[in-house]
């Protein structure tokens, strides 16, 4: 259909706007394009890329500036300049930002109703009790936090912590959900989540009864995850996509309920073609370099950058090394997507 021009509000008496604004009162058709564009979206997300190289003597400097009382988590925001900075939003519903924690330092106990994953990007000895599990953090291990879960940071080390914060936060903050409570420290119990549920293929169920969890598995350590791309590459040499899903242990589903989390491998050299789906998509780079490119931008990430894409858009991928694969942490808002019933998938 012929996409017509419909009035504006400019065409209407003032005299008659003044009195729709007074009974709380708009009317529909100057706005009308705007909520529904014809044809396709148009994603406020900008393709955007964060160098870590830029991120990471600001987020020192922090440190340096802002002690850990004051700051209680100490943040740089990755912000999208299409939504506006003061947003926080790297897409409509990700929000992104590098976390440090210096040596000694304690991040103090609470929960919150917006899912969070931390994506673990420099330094050793720092971790995260999650609901009483202590999650060691090393490069590459990704640590959930979801909704609702108590959790604190420390360090042991001697070095600089950083990690890539995820979080749904502009969705949940969107819907008007979002809060947090503050809590008491946590002595961590023994055990690790990561090591009754996952690699054999068996799970606990104490008296036949498979226990119920919500969020099985904590903690996913970046050599297991390394070590599942590398089979599958070398498994399956005609694969073109090797690619894995963080998923939960019992029920098969996303670990998240809004995010999706994924890892991917880029064989050396190669050129991979992702389709043009709904939702918006982040890349962070675990090992390697690579080319991305969408619509309108090209981008060259290296170890530890990350960029955010909007959906709707196909998106180019091309591993800068011939000799060496790449790995890349994916987010994306799938999950949310399909329980919405707007996920596409146009090729
Ligand atoms: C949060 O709780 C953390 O626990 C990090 O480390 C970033 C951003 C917005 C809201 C809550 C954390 C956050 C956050």
């Amino acid at each position: 259909m012929e996409d017509v021009e419909l009035a504006k509000l400019e065409d209407l008496p003032t005299e008659y706007v003044k009195d729709l604004t007074a009974h709380n009162l708009v009317p529909l058709w100057p706005s009308l394009r705007g909520v529904l564009p014809q044809t396709r979206p148009r994603p406020l997300t900008q393709a955007t890329a964060w160098a870590y190289g830029d991120i990471r003597p600001l987020l020192i400097k922090a440190g340096e500036l802002t002690p850990i009382e004051k700051a209680e988590r100490r943040v740089l925001v990755l912000a999208n300049p299409g939504h506006g900075l003061q947003k926080m939003q790297a897409s409509a519903a990700i929000y992104l930002g590098m976390q440090l924690l210096l040596p000694g330092e304690l991040a103090p106990p609470h929960r919150h109703t917006p899912n969070a994953v931390r994506m673990i990007v420099e330094g050793e000895g720092a971790y995260t009790t999650v609901q009483g599990e202590k999650c060691p953090m090393s490069r590459g291990d990704l640590i959930l936090t979801p909704t609702g879960l108590w959790h604190e940071h420390g360090h042991d080390g001697d070095q600089p912590v950083i990690w890539l914060d995820v979080l749904d936060l502009p969705m949940v903050y969107y819907m008007e959900a979002s809060y947090h409570v503050n809590g008491t420290h946590q002595e961590p119990q023994p055990g690790h989540s990561e090591a009754q549920y996952s690699g054999a293929g068996v799970i606990p169920t104490p008296f036949f009864t498979r226990a119920d969890k919500a969020y099985p598995v904590l903690r996913f350590a970046w050599s297991d995850v390394k070590e599942a791309l590398n089979h599958l590459a070398n498994d399956a040499a005609n694969v073109e996509c090797v690619q894995v899903t963080y998923i939960n242990a019992l029920n098969g589903q996303d670990v998240e309920n809004i995010l999706g989390y994924y890892a991917l491998m880029l064989r050396p050299g190669q050129t991979l073609r992702l389709p043009a789906r709904s939702p918006a998509c982040v890349f962070h780079v675990i090992e390697g370099g690579f080319e991305l490119k969408t619509d309108d931008k090209v981008f060259t990430l290296n170890e530890a950058d990350t960029a955010c894409v909007p959906g709707y858009g196909a998106v180019v991928l091309k591993n800068l090394n011939a000799t060496q694969p790449c790995y890349v942490f994916m987010t994306d808002e799938s999950p949310l997507h399909r329980k919405l019933g707007v996920y596409e998938n146009w090729g």
